[in-house]
């Protein structure tokens, strides 16, 4: 047998082992570091197990003291692994937390802020104009029938506007819309009056390009159908509308010639001291009304068209049409 070992000795051991135990487990960062000390301190090869093989050599009556001693000191071990085990974690998804996050409200390096094409703006403030006077929104085809594109609106076979040199003609009866008067004729089938329409859209004509004419531009028309209505409504929307557009600024009618509108007029803003031409208006023609199957002595309306191009260029002080369609970012960025 070995040398024996008193209970005192015993004791002083395990209260030296609580404190190493302790100190170790206060400076381990990992969850791995801990394990490794659990093992070395709690495990069956550990350092209580050491201590609790020489109690055998203890007498048999102060065997059960240094038992209570070691169950108290192991418990005292797994409450501080336990702790620092949460705190080592709490620790680690703090740290994982902080590298990983984002602001999400800072701003990227290069945000390209898109902004709609000059010629798109301008249709649509001329089109919120006419919502907020009542207009319904109309679409139709770019290609069109001679019916409805020449026919229905009253202008005859050998009218100039019909010419060859002016449209572009697709066989078959077929061509490129010259306006947007079409769709409402379109519009008028499926919609019994009274009606209000506003149709704005692509068009084509045979126009050499220069710096107020291109082959494709885009229009506004309106049309308004019901009974009663004379050119004091029409004078009257078509000012309410130019005003809204261009400011508080002179409108003035002259006496013009559509074929589909009787009386007609040019529709000229005094912008920036000068007189310019902005529209074309007039009542429709009794013919364009009976054509649809519309009785003039009961129904009247007025209808007037205008270029969105050459609004978007008086508004914006545009001098060439071109502008418009070459895409040049350091001019569409003005807008
Ligand atoms: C204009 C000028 C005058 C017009 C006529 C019609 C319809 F369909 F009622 F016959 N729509 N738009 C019109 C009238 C267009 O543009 C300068």
């Amino acid at each position: 047998m070995s040398a024996t070992v008193s209970l005192q000795q015993l004791t002083d051991q395990l209260v030296a082992l609580e404190s190493e135990a302790a100190a170790e487990i206060s400076t381990a960062t990992t969850a791995a570091e801990l394990e490794e000390l659990r093992v070395g301190l709690l495990g069956k090869k550990g350092r209580l197990s050491g201590l609790l093989g020489a109690m055998g050599k203890l007498p048999g009556d102060e065997r059960p003291l240094i038992g209570q001693r070691a169950n108290v000191l192991k418990e005292q071990v797994q409450n501080l692994l336990g702790e620092r085990l949460k705190a080592v974690k709490t620790a680690a998804m703090a740290e994982r937390i902080a590298r990983e996050s984002l602001d999400v409200t800072a701003p990227c390096s290069y945000t390209p802020a898109g902004h709609r094409h000059p010629l798109i703006s301008t249709i649509e403030e001329i089109v919120d104009i006419f919502s907020g006077l009542g207009y319904r929104v109309s679409e139709g085809p770019e290609i069109e029938t001679d019916h409805y594109n020449f026919s229905a609106l009253n202008i005859p076979e050998h009218h100039p506007a019909r010419d060859m040199q002016d449209t572009f003609y697709l066989g078959e009866g077929r061509l490129l819309r010259t306006h947007t008067s079409p769709v409402q004729i379109r519009y008028l089938e499926q919609n019994p009056p009274p009606v209000r329409v506003v149709a704005p859209g692509r068009v084509y004509r045979r126009d050499p390009v220069d710096a107020t004419h291109s082959p494709v531009f885009h229009q506004v028309e309106v049309l308004a159908i019901d009974e009663g209505l004379d050119f004091s409504h029409l004078r009257g929307t078509v000012t309410a509308f130019l005003q809204q557009f261009f400011g508080d600024l002179p409108v003035r009618f002259r006496a013009s010639y559509f074929p589909f509108t009787e009386p007609s007029a040019e529709v000229d803003v005094q912008w920036r001291g000068r007189w310019l031409e902005v529209m074309g208006c007039g009542m429709v023609d009794p013919a364009v009304l009976t054509g649809m199957g519309l009785d003039p002595e009961r129904w009247s309306g007025f209808a007037a068209g205008l270029g969105v191009e050459r609004f978007c260029m008086v508004r914006h002080g545009i001098d060439d049409i071109r502008r418009l369609y070459t895409s040049d970012l350091r001019f569409l960025e003005q807008f």
